[in-house]
Parts: structure tokens; sequence; C-alpha cells
């Protein structure tokens, strides 16, 4: 079994029902055992205009090897309604290996930890909660430490832990 980080998102829809869905659905491939609470947060990149994203972080216990979670977590979002669409625009559901195990992997398809964790408020802070300690193999610091060196005025916490359950 490996121990892996999402990161979910939505700004699109009934967000946080999306994000719920979305736990609900990983259900089928492992075993949620955390969820942090959920985030109001400013868009990051992507095209103007587009409004405010829920986010929140859970960590997964699965057997699927690095590729098949990558895989599966796509036909979530695309079960979800997610349909193709610019490059960080706006979507239903956003699902996003953060890390996986201690791996650091770069291939076409995935990149792990993910490339951009480190400098996301929008991640660091809904990580912080669930795992602080947790090192960055690539760049050596914990989720706190990186969460503390980010500007936190974009993320907004709007429902702690049991958010999910409704
Ligand atoms: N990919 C590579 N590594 C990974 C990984 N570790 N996890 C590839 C997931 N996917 C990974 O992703 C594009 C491709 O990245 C995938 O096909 C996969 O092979 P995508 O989800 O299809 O497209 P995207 O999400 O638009 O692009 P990208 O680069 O993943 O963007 P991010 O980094 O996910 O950012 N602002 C706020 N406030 N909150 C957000 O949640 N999210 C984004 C998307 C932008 N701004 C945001 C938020
Ligand atoms: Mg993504």
């Amino acid at each position: 079994m490996a121990q892996a980080y999402l990161g979910l998102g939505s700004n699109l829809g009934d967000r946080a029902a999306n994000l719920r869905a979305a736990l609900a659905c990983l259900a089928e491939a492992g075993t949620v055992d955390a969820v942090s609470s959920l985030y109001e947060t400013e868009p990051v990149g992507g095209p103007p205009g587009q409004g405010l994203y829920y986010n929140a972080c859970c960590r997964f216990v699965t057997a699927l090897d690095p590729r098949q979670l990558l895989d599966f977590l796509k036909v979530v979002e695309r079960k979800l309604g997610r349909r193709e669409g610019p490059r960080w625009g706006p979507r239903p559901v956003d699902l996003d290996i953060l890390f996986y195990d201690d791996l650091a992997l770069e291939t076409d398809a995935l990149v792990l930890p993910h490339p951009r964790l480190g400098e996301r408020a929008f991640v660091l802070v809904p990580l912080a909660e669930i795992a602080p300690d947790l090192r960055h193999p690539l760049l050596g610091m914990t989720v706190a430490q990186l969460r503390g060196r980010v500007d936190e005025s974009g993320v907004r916490r709007i429902a702690g832990p049991g958010w999910e359950r409704g």
C-alpha cells in the first residue's frame, strides 16, 4: 500500500458538493483517511475573471501505482463533469497528486511531487493541517516550513474538519 496526498479543487457549479462527490469516488480505489478543512481561494493563473476556487487536501491509502492513480483521478474528473478546457481554466473538479510516498519522478504524464506545490498557498495551507511534518523529497523542507514561506492572503477557511460528511 502507498500513501498519497491529493489536492482537490473546484471553481464551477456547487463547489462543495463537487469536492464531496470526488472524495466519495476515491473510495472505489483506496481509503481516504484524513481530510483537511475546506478553503475558498483566489484563482492562481488561468484566464482572467474565473471564479474563486474551493480547495482541500486528503491523504489516500491505495494499492494503485502512481500511473494507475493518475489515470483513475482523470476518470473521476471526467465522471464529475470535467471537459477539456484551457490549462488552469475553470473546472468542476481538479484532482492533483501532491505526493506519492516519498517518490520523486518526472515523466511526460506525471511529475512527483507536484511541481508547483511549494509555491501554492491553496495547497500548502490545507496540506499543513493533515501533514505538517511531511518532508518534500527534493526541496528538503517540511510542508509546515514551505507553508511559512507563502502569502496566505488569498486563502480563507470556510468549513472545519467534517465538512466532507455534509
Ligand atoms: N500531471 C503531471 N503531474 C501531475 C500530478 N502530480 N498530478 C499532468 C496530477 N496531474 C499531473 O493537468 C494537466 C496534466 O498534468 C495532466 O494531464 C497530467 O498528465 P490537468 O489537471 O489536466 O490540467 P490543469 O490542472 O489545468 O493543469 P495543471 O498544470 O495540472 O494545473 P494545476 O497545477 O493543477 O493548477 N487556483 C486556485 N486558487 N486553486 C486551484 O485549485 N488550480 C489550478 C490548476 C490553477 N489555479 C488554481 C487552482
Ligand atoms: Mg491539475
